[in-house]
Parts: structure tokens; C-alpha cells; sequence
């Protein structure tokens, strides 16, 4: 892009001088110019701007393309009135029917989402259909200066002239949001799907309901998203993940959806709803307890990934409810597909029911995964009855096969993927450990871990071949997917983008490079470049992506830190609360003392530092609590630093768990915490923290956050800490506890 802006200024002089020139001429002549509103400058070359995804084949011709503001925006068939406006809303350019400096057409002897584009005395860009010429305009917005994200495009914009033809290797390239988790308003999707688009990602698939939540409204049913829709407070809904003293939520109405798919189908974007059963069915039982199999209304309180969660099979009823939901799913989204869940389902209360036994018995069905293939077959031949087909979970192809035409979802593993394109279902690859973008990227930044912790060269990095898919099973591989996950992001300010960016950028921009290039060859070096470039697009649009960790050295007393990603590099020094410009070796015999960040845009890396600056340290100490410790997970597992421990039963207001060191211990930091090591589960919802540092007195230092708490720089050396809750139950059965993270003095 730098280039392109050096070029740029240099054909800004070039013309400034023609002006001049032009002025000399007689008026006709004068008019004649300036009603040029495009056209070649030949004797200026530009480079080609790095472009991601990789498109198919480049040429690069004489010259550039210069054109005026003044300038018209084309297209020939009314089906592209809608991308014509959105280039157009880009360029801030006139739309015309007839002619223009950008012309958009359609040729039928292009392969679906194929596109061309000849850049020249003027630009055109030829799709396969809607779609194809979607692509193209992606690019050609990445031809022109990054200013066009803002649209605000300075005028005269200059673009190379050039050829690319190109077309994507996956006819699915998705993108999976959990919006039940985290709510996720309207506003918010759509310009999640604005970044989306960009990346040529052309299905968006919206995990609609979960235990925690049902976020469509149902008309037939209006309590599932009025009263599901929303957590805490005077809600049925528990509260969870970190929102626990509000009612927190949201929903669609079916107009808000009908307007969200709307705007994707302008964007090339396809909008698949998940609603998810029999299993993540929390939330709808909360309201409907007779769909469980149990039938005497479970009231006690119920947290996510509850086991009391999956529909009865064996309640005829339940199709009827079933029946009402997705009819109207059906009518509101044009997909072909319904996502109709299947995953972990936990079949023990099915095991338990007298109902489900005796539907065994009448099908000679032998196992309960056989019940889960009876109701997903069920649910099949009511979707089917609206005209569409069903895609679910892997788990749900355990019990037999599924009618023909389903789509397989793959996300437990390779393995998973690879059966199930192998049973010859169209597959959708998306492996937790390549495409889960609520995973970690490194090991102390925020996120899951079960699948894996990686950063966006393992997503760079994935190509079926390489994972061991054979050519056959390519051939039903559909598409990729990756997805969003959302429990995390509901304690990490859901009101901004931030962390939702943060986990899925620059992943992102690896997971479209490879659903998009036709080839398994991979190198992750120049991509990386590429993507870099990418960021000066990234940062106008303003995404709030993930930089690298900057590198650290030490080396002779001298500290150093740097960065390849173009960012600002900060140091902070520990114990102050201030980001200090780094513009140079720090000369210190205290490395651990200093820590750095990089900023550009919205974009922040994590924190690096030399590796004693993270140092922990694990002095003895012994739990006590005013709530028994569980038989299992008995307080030593936690004294030994290793696991987290478990009290026998929830809290109540007032319980306490104190932490009491053998010997005061001399920190700069401690952290205290209830509650699982990721997520804010079995926690102390509200309560907060005492320090003592005789084992006597203790000293309020603060109310928890997600069930624990960061101590600053205590006076004396920590004798005893204490959390106390202030509120009743957790939704859980039994507290968890941690070990304490101690961070020594430097
Ligand atoms: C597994 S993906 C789940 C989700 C969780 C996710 C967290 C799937 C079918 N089930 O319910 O949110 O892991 O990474």
C-alpha cells in the first residue's frame, strides 16, 4: 500500500503539471478535459496491492486507472441494482443504468461466484451471477485505497490497470455466530457481516438458541423469545457467564431477521439459523418443563451445559411444538437449510424414562442413540414438509443414517469431519482445533482451550489433504466453516465488538484465504505479508483485531522490544498504571520490571515480556470453607496448585472460602478466585474479598468480578485471604475453587 501511495503522489504531480499545461488551450479544449471523469495514465506503473484472498490469476498491465469523482457507476441487468449500491455507497459515486467508469455485468458462461475483472480505460467487473460479481467487487475494493472502508475515498482515486480472473475453491465458506451465549443486537451483526463480506465469507449461520437463551421470536409461541431472550434479573432464565445482577438479553423480532437477511443477501451472504435440539435445550424447558422427559416440573435452578437439557423423544407433543417453531423458521429464512442442533445430547434421562423405554421397545430400537436418530428422522420429515433440508451436529449421525440430503457439521475433530464425508453426507469441515475462534491464541490470553490454543497460522496452516482427507472424501466436503462460540465474550464488555474482533481477526483473514485459494500448497511467510498489508484495510474498517505479541530480548542489560506487524509499540512498568511510548532499547538490570504491548487502529496485541515477568510463584496454603469440600474434588487438589477443588454444595449468602498461607507471602499481585479456570462458572456470583495479613484482621479489598479477584500490590506479606458471597446459589450444585496465582516481587 505504501507503494501505491508513493504512486500516488507521483500521478497527482503528473496531473497537477497537465493542468497547468491545459490551462494554456483554448476554451473548447478546456472543456473537452474536464469533462473526462476517467481514463489511463500510461506512463505510470503502480504494484499490485496485496490482495486476500489470493485471487486466481493477475496481470498486470501498462499504467493506472484514474478516476474522478464526477464519475459514473454502471451496471446492465436490474438484479444488480443491490451490489451496484453497495459499491456505489463505497465510492460515493453515481448510480447509472446506462454508462459509466465502473461498469458491473453478469456473463451466464461463468461458473457460479467466478468474477473477472479488466481494469483499463475504465473498470469492469463481469460476475457468473450475484454472487461472482459480488466477489469481484470485493476486490475491486481492495484495488482501490483503504480509504473506501470509510467511504471516504479521496478524489481522484488511481487503481492499477490489470486482469484477474478468479473463483473459489468452496462453495460454502462460513462463519458461525453464537448469539445466545452473548447477546448480540441487530446493529452488531450486521456489521459483523459488513467485515464478513469483505472476506468473500458468503454463508452466515446463527446459532439462534442454546440453554442460555432463545433469541428469535416465534409468533405461535411469543414466550420463548420474550421471556427466553433475556437472563437474571426478574427473568426464568438463570443468569450466567459474568451478567448476573441485571436481566440481560435480547432477541430478533421477525422483521429485525427479515432486515438482517436482507442486508447479507446484498452482501453474497447467506443467513443459516440454528435452533438446537434435542440437546441446549435449557432454556426452552425452563419455560416449557413437560417437553423433559421428567414430567414433574424441574424448578430447581439449572446452569448452561446442564444435563437436564435434552427434549423427550418420546413426547409426541414435543413435534408439535417443534412443528409450530419451524414452520415459521422456515418461512422467514430463504435457505435451503434449517441447522436443527444434535449435539451433546445427554442420553442418561432418556435412559431414565419409562416413555422413551417403551418407544424403544415399540421400534425395537436398541440404543439411545437410536432415539436420537428416531427424532432427528422425525424433525427431518417436518422440515421437509416446509420445503427444506436439515444440517446438524456430528453426533447426530451415531444413531444410523440420515435422510439423504442432510448436512453433516463436523466440529468435534478431524476424525469427526473425515466420518462423516465419508458416509457420503455433504460435510462442512470445521474441526474445534483449526476453526474455533473462542479458543485461545496463546496461553495467557482469554478464551477456551478444550480444542487447542492457536493463533491464525494453524488456521493458515489447515488444507484437508494435510489433516488426511483422501480425494474421495473431498469430494463431499462442502465447505469450511469457522465459528464464534460467545460464552466468554459476555463478561468481556459484550457492548463493543472488541473481543468478538480480537478472537476472530486476524483468523479470520487465514480461514477466507484458505476456504477461498484453490490449493493445498501453503506459505505462511508471504501470506503473512499479505496480510499485514491487509491490516491498513483491517484498521480502516475498524476491526479490532489481534496483533502479534511483540518479541523481547535482553541482551546485555540492554531490553529490547520489536514487532513485524507495522504496530506502535508500548512498555508499561509494573505497578503503574500508564502505556509509555517505546522508541528505543531500555537500558535496565531489571527486564522482568517492564512489559510491552503494540497498538495500530483498534488492534492490540497481548502483553509480552521476558519470561520472569510472568513467574509465579505456589507457597503452601490451606483452604477452609464455612461449606463442606466435595468427596471428589476435595480442597487439596487446588493446595496442590494443580486443579480446582469443589465444596459440596452451593452457596448461600455469607458462605466463605479462605485461602491461608503456611507463612505470609511477600507478592506484588495475587489473584483469588471461585470458579472454573476459563469460564465464570460455579462461581460466587456477587461478594467480595478480605485480606489479612496476622490471620486476625482482615481488610476489605474489593468486590469479585466473574467469582474472583486481582490483589494490587499488597502492604505486608499475605497471611490469610477470604472470599464471602453476597448472593444465593450459582446455579450450580457445588462452588469451585481455585489456587491462587501469586506473582512475586521484582
Ligand atoms: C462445544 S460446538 C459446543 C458449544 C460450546 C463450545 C465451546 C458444539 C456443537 N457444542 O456448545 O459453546 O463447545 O467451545
Amino acid at each position: 500500500m505504501r507503494i501505491a501511495k508513493y504512486i500516488f503522489v507521483v500521478v497527482v504531480i503528473v496531473a497537477a503539471m497537465a493542468i497547468t499545461a491545459t490551462l494554456a488551450l483554448s476554451s473548447e479544449r478546456e472543456e473537452a478535459v474536464s469533462s473526462v471523469q476517467y481514463g489511463v495514465v500510461e506512463d505510470v506503473s503502480v504494484a499490485m496491492p496485496a490482495l486476500v484472498p489470493q485471487p486466481r490469476s493477475i496481470e498486470l498491465t501498462n499504467g493506472v486507472c484514474r478516476i474522478d469523482s464526477g464519475a459514473k457507476l454502471a451496471y446492465s441487468d436490474e438484479r444488480l441494482r443491490p451490489v451496484a449500491e453497495y459499491l456505489a455507497s463505497h465510492l460515493r459515486l453515481e448510480v447509472s443504468s446506462d454508462e459509466g467508469a465502473v461498469v458491473l455485468s453478469l456473463d451466464d458462461s461463468m461458473q457460479s461466484e467466478e468474477y473477472r475483472i479488466v481494469v483499463g480505460d475504465g473498470v469492469s467487473v463481469v460476475g457468473g451471477d450475484y454472487g461472482g460479481l459480488f466477489n469481484g467487487v470485493t476486490t475491486l475494493l481492495q484495488l482501490l485505497p483503504e480509504e473506501v472502508y470509510g467511504r471516504v475515498p479521496s478524489y481522484p482515486v488511481e487503481l492499477p490497470c490489470c486482469k484477474i480472473s478468479d473463483s473459489p475453491r468452496w462453495r460454502y465458506r462460513g462463519f458461525m455466530l453464537d448469539v445466545c451465549r452473548t447477546w448480540i443486537d441487530k446493529e452488531a451483526v450486521m456489521a459483523f457481516i459488513d467485515i464478513l463480506a469483505y472476506h468473500k465469507i458468503n454463508t452466515l449461520r446463527l446459532h439462534l438458541t442454546d440453554d442460555e437463551a432463545w433469541r428469535i421470536e416465534i409468533k405461535s409461541h411469543p414466550e420463548l423469545a420474550l421471556q427466553g431472550g433475556f437472563r437474571g434479573g426478574d427473568s426464568p432464565i438463570w443468569p450466567r457467564y459474568g451478567k448476573w445482577n441485571e436481566r440481560w438479553g435480547g432477541y430478533y423480532t421477525q422483521e429485525d431477521m427479515l432486515q438482517i437477511i436482507d442486508y447479507a443477501q446484498q452482501r453474497n451472504i447467506t443467513i443459516i439459523p440454528e435452533i438446537d435440539l434435542p440437546g441446549h435445550s435449557l432454556c426452552m424447558a425452563t419455560l416449557h418443563p413437560e417437553v423433559l422427559c421428567d414430567y414433574v416440573p424441574n424448578t430447581s435452578r439449572a446452569f448452561g451445559y446442564d444435563t437436564r437439557s435434552a427434549l423427550c423423544p418420546a413426547r409426541e407433543e414435543n413435534y408439535t411444538l417443534i412443528d409450530d417453531i419451524l414452520g415459521e423458521v422456515c418461512e422467514l429464512f430463504p435457505s435451503e437449510y434449517i441447522h436443527i442442533g444434535g449435539d451433546e445430547v445427554d442420553m442418561a434421562q432418556w435412559q431414565r424414562c419409562p416413555r422413551c423405554s417403551a418407544l424403544m421397545r415399540e421400534h425395537n430400537m436398541e440404543s439411545t442413540e437410536a432415539l436420537h436418530h428416531y427424532f432427528v428422522s422425525r424433525v427431518t420429515d417436518i422440515v421437509a414438509r416446509y420445503g427444506k433440508r436439515v444440517a446438524v451436529w456430528n453426533e447426530a449421525t451415531d444413531g444410523g443414517p440420515l435422510a439423504d440430503g442432510t448436512r453433516v457439521y463436523g466440529w468435534e475433530g478431524v476424525k469427526e469431519s473425515r466420518r462423516a464425508a465419508q458416509q457420503g453426507y455433504s460435510t462442512i469441515v470445521m474441526p474445534g482445533q483449526y476453526f474455533y475462534f473462542d479458543m485461545k491464541q496463546s496461553p495467557r490470553e482469554p478464551g477456551h482451550d478444550w480444542a487447542a490454543i492457536f493463533d491464525w497460522s494453524k488456521v493458515y496452516g489447515f488444507s484437508p489433504y494435510g489433516v488426511g482427507f483422501t480425494a474421495e472424501e473431498c469430494e463431499n466436503i462442502y465447505g469450511l466453516e469457522a465459528s464464534f462460540f460467545s460464552e466468554l465474550y459476555a463478561s468481556h464488555n459484550p457492548e463493543s465488538a472488541e473481543y468478538l474482533h480480537y478472537q476472530t481477526f486476524p483468523r479470520m483473514v487465514a480461514f477466507a484465504e484458505i476456504a477461498w485459494v484453490n490449493t493445498d500448497e501453503r506459505d505462511a511467510e508471504s501470506f503473512y505479508e499479505r496480510m499485514v498489508a491487509h491490516y491498513d484495510r483491517l484498521d480502516a474498517m475498524g476491526v479490532a483485531y489481534r496483533l502479534m505479541p511483540p518479541k523481547v530480548e535482553w541482551v546485555d542489560g540492554r531490553l529490547s522490544a520489536s514487532t513485524t506487524d507495522g504496530a506502535k509499540l508500548y512498555y508499561c512498568i509494573d505497578g503503574e498504571d500508564i502505556e509509555r511510548v517505546y522508541d528505543g532499547a531500555i537500558s535496565t538490570s531489571k527486564p522482568a520490571l517492564y512489559s510491552f504491548i503494540s497498538h495500530r487502529g483498534r488492534a492490540f496485541s497481548p502483553e509480552a515480556a521476558v519470561e520472569a515477568h510472568f513467574r509465579t510463584i505456589t507457597p503452601k496454603f490451606d483452604i477452609s470453607s464455612s461449606m463442606p469440600e466435595s468427596e471428589r474434588f476435595t480442597f487439596d487438589k487446588a493446595e496442590g496448585y494443580g486443579r480446582i477443588a469443589r465444596t459440596a454444595r452451593a452457596a448461600d449468602v455469607g458462605d466463605w472460602v479462605m485461602f491461608s498461607f503456611d507463612a505470609p507471602v511477600e507478592c506484588r499481585r495475587m489473584r483469588v478466585a471461585t470458579g472454573n479456570f476459563q469460564l465464570p462458572r460455579y462461581t460466587f456470583e456477587n461478594g467480595y474479598v478480605e485480606i489479612s495479613y496476622d490471620g486476625l484482621h482482615f481488610e476489605r479489598v474489593g468486590d469479585i468480578e466473574c467469582g474472583g479477584l486481582v490483589i494490587e500490590a499488597p502492604e505486608r506479606g499475605v497471611k490469610c485471604v477470604r472470599i464471602t458471597s453476597t448472593s444465593r446459589g450459582n446455579g450450580a450444585e457445588w462452588v469451585s475453587i481455585q489456587p491462587p496465582t501469586i506473582w512475586p516481587k521484582l
